[in-house]
């Protein structure tokens, strides 16, 4: 794999995502870097993807290891609510609010480009009928320490969330940076003091739409 490399190389295909809904779990671990990716998912997929501010629902977890459990959770929730015609996908499960639009350093949201943050609970109608989210991205910072904690919470989430993926049939995407230290996981939130990182979060963002339409793809 490469280092420093500057992102995800765009589709041949326009990736429209106005009629997508989009769950973001983060972590609150490192959160002031976690802001910065959210940032960046939020922005590639309203600014390039044309998705609707109000259908990215943002809800928070404790560290990364808690982001399987937490994803499959909400997809189940929002999936049950979704079929019942609810308004508000997450329902009473929707306490954890979103973080981001709180304390986000006013650097990441310059940079940004003063991305809107959604409220949580949004419902939309599309085509008629309530949709559930067509994919999720989970997203937090692991950085390495002294013991051997790194290797396992990685290799536990990394198998979590594809497990989820595989069995919700909702594409989650792999928003966690694994970094030897603090400063390769500014460098990848494109929070860098040189300014020569690039923020991951807007491949998530681009990768959760594309995977989005290609789950909701009529073969
Ligand atoms: C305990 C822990 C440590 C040491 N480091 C991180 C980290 O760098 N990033 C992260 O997201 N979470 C970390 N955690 C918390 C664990 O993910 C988890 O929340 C706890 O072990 C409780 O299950």
């Amino acid at each position: 794999m490469r280092d420093n490399h500057q992102g995800l190389e765009p589709s041949a295909e326009l990736q429209d995502g106005s009629n997508l809904r989009v769950l973001i779990v983060h972590t609150r671990w490192n959160l002031h870097i976690v802001q910065g990716l959210v940032e960046g998912a939020k922005k590639a997929m309203i600014e390039k993807h044309n998705v609707n501010p109000d259908n990215i629902v943002l809800q928070s977890v404790p560290g990364a290891y808690e982001l399987p459990f937490a994803a499959k959770k909400f997809l189940e929730v929002s999936q049950v609510r979704a079929a019942e015609g609810a308004n508000d996908l997450m329902g009473s499960i929707n306490l954890l609010g979103d973080l981001t639009s709180l304390s986000a350093p006013s650097s990441v949201k310059s940079t940004m480009g003063g991305v809107p943050t959604s409220t949580s609970s949004t419902t939309t109608t599309i085509g008629g009928s309530k949709q559930a989210f067509d994919a999720v991205i989970c997203i937090g910072v692991l950085i390495k320490g002294s013991t051997m904690h790194f290797e396992y919470i990685c290799e536990a989430v990394t198998q979590g969330l594809m497990r989820v993926g595989l069995d919700s049939g909702v594409p989650v995407i792999f928003g966690v940076l694994t970094c030897l230290d603090e400063q390769q996981a500014l460098n990848r939130a494109g929070m860098d003091e040189a300014g020569k990182g690039h923020n991951h979060g807007l491949d998530w963002g681009s990768g959760a739409v594309e995977m989005a339409l290609l789950k909701n793809r009529n073969f």
